[in-house]
């Protein structure tokens, strides 16, 4: 298995690269923020309450994040790796994964992080709050809030994956195809 984390801020890319990355590599698609968002479409009891936190921008409960991927692990017995989008971003969810992951003897094998500006983020995610309907997207004061969780709580993720020598930083501005290709640079080199 070849398990991937894509990270960064809150408008990195992450979502926008995923999409590329599981084409190309053949990996399953792991998103918190999407498997949250179909809660609140479901109007599940896990996605009103995720749906209370997202709309101020603040991180949903640790539990409530694990327990949803570890089904989603648990779903894809046959799969060639997981990519990871937004997953973990607390060192408890970390760790919690890095535990999920033992029992398949199956270990994260890099974890790609994009470095975006804040100015950038912030045009990005009022741009695309002008489409795409998420409550998250459309007032400025909710992401940054969102920006602010990210350097609170976020950022030591990095911090936990670094003790192992497996992260990259990825310049995350400019060209969409561009990013892609330093993110598969950087894949290819581990794979
Ligand atoms: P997510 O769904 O993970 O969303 P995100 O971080 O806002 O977006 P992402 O980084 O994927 O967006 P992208 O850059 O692709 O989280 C939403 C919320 O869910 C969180 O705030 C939190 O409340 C909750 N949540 C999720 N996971 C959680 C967890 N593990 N624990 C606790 N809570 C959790 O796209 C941004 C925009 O930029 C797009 O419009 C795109 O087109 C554009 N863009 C992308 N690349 C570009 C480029 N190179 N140039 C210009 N524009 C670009």
């Amino acid at each position: 298995m070849f398990n991937l984390i894509l990270f960064g801020p809150p408008g990195s890319g992450k979502g926008t690269q995923s999409e590329k990355l599981i084409l190309k590599y053949g990996l399953k698609h792991l998103s918190t923020g999407d498997l949250l968002r179909s809660e609140i479409a479901q109007q599940s009891v896990l996605g009103m309450e995720a749906k209370k936190y997202m709309d101020q921008g603040q991180l949903v409960p640790d539990e409530v994040v694990v327990g949803m991927i570890s089904s989603a692990i648990d779903q894809n017995q046959s799969v060639r790796g997981f990519l990871f989008d937004g997953f973990p971003r607390t060192a408890a969810q970390a760790q919690s994964l890095d535990e999920l992951l033992k029992k398949k003897q199956a270990p994260i094998n890099v974890m790609l992080a994009l470095n975006v500006s804040e100015e950038e983020l912030i045009k990005r995610l009022m741009k695309r709050g002008e489409t795409s309907g998420r409550s998250d997207d459309t007032n400025e004061a909710v992401i940054r809030a969102r920006i602010l969780e990210y350097h609170k709580k976020t950022t030591a993720v990095a911090d936990y994956y670094n003790q192992f020598d497996k992260v990259v930083l990825i310049e995350g501005e400019g060209g969409i195809d561009t990013i892609f290709e330093k993110l598969c640079a950087a894949i290819d080199a581990r794979i």
